[in-house]
């Protein structure tokens, strides 16, 4: 676990470059570090106060001023900061003026207080919290283009094996772009303080294989399932204040103020990748989401047990 975000452990081309960019300026830095310090010490052994210097305390001879040391010291550090300067913004600038292959995939993400929405709009697919994209390798990367906003606050993507954080802020328009060189499950932060929940606003990227990405992307166009078994259940769904917040395909419920929740079902984990997703943690959240999330924007429901086993039966059916 400890590796899945670990930013020595790059896993997509702007996380390489910006590897790279770490190890030269941990390496210039740490070449100033043992200079600095080796100096230090050096100074504090050969000049520490002797026994033998005290029985004879005569001042060494004073210098004023040198210009050769002056100049050094100034032209020096000048010269490794434009440096680092310099590599810095060739990789901001190759990173952001990359062009953007015609089979790019393009997915909106808009942050909330504390969840995230994912839209596919090209190909109709609408999801929160569990972002897939396909993997490419070194040879034929297969990037994802993110739009990214915020409908209330800001809020910032970070995945550290992608990319950098990239800030969503309400009203504007940012964008990054991530080209995962093998597949698996990339773990993030919300990178911005947001609010109460901040720290639950965990990111999950999964990247698939191609194959695996597009039967990923067959089942979410497919409206929510109707299992009858669960019928009680969405009828408790269906009557209640659920509807105004989430969309379940398929059915009335039409809201967006909540995530999506026509495949919640077939999600690894709830409330932003903060518990598992099981029909007990269902219940228990949609009890009182506050159980799992205090201060999540979820209201308590007030529904009774009955009502509460029926609806989180049905919610483990959507598939
Ligand atoms: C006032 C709006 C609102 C109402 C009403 C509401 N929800 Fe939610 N719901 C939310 C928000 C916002 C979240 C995201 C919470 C978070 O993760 O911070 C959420 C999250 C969820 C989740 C977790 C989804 C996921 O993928 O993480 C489930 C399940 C859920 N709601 C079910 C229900 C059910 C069932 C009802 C009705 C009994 C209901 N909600 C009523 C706003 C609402
Ligand atoms: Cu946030």
């Amino acid at each position: 676990m400890s590796q899945v975000t670990n930013i020595f452990a790059p896993a997509a081309t702007p996380a390489h470059a910006i590897f790279h960019l770490s190890l030269l300026v941990l390496g210039i830095t740490s070449c100033i570090f043992l200079v600095v310090s080796g100096l230090l010490l050096y100074a504090l052994i050969r000049f520490r106060n002797r026994a033998s210097a005290t029985s004879d305390p005569q001042e060494p001879a004073q210098i004023y001023g040198s210009n050769q040391i002056e100049l050094s010291w100034t032209v020096i550090p000048v010269l490794i900061v434009v440096m680092l300067f310099l590599a810095t913004a060739r990789i901001i600038f190759s990173t952001e003026n990359a062009p953007k292959p015609s089979d790019a995939l393009d997915i909106t993400v808009i942050g909330h207080q504390f969840w995230w929405e994912y839209r596919y709009p090209k190909l109709g697919v609408v999801t929160a919290n569990e972002l897939h994209i396909p993997t490419g390798d070194a040879a034929h990367p297969i990037p994802s283009y993110l739009t990214m906003s915020s409908a209330d606050t800001d809020h910032s993507f970070w995945v550290p094996r992608l990319a950098g954080k990239m800030d969503l802020i309400p009203n504007k328009i940012n964008t990054m772009w991530i080209d995962p060189l093998e597949p698996g499950l990339f773990l993030g932060q919300c990178g911005q303080y947001c609010g109460t929940q901040h720290a639950k606003m965990l990111i999950r990227v999964y990247a698939d294989r191609p194959a695996q990405f597009a039967a990923w992307v067959a089942h979410q166009l497919q409206p929510a399932a109707q299992d009858p078994a669960a019928a009680e259940g969405q009828a408790v769904f269906l009557r209640n204040a659920c509807i105004s917040c989430h969309t379940v395909a398929g059915t009335t419920a039409a809201g967006r103020f909540g995530p999506d929740l026509t495949h919640v079902g077939g999600r690894d984990t709830i409330a932003s990748g903060s518990v598992p997703n099981t029909a007990a943690n269902l219940r228990a959240f949609v009890d009182n989401p506050a159980h799992f999330k205090p201060g999540a924007l979820m209201p308590e429901m007030h529904l009774n047990a009955h009502d509460l086993d029926a609806v989180a039966a049905y919610l483990t059916t959507l598939k």
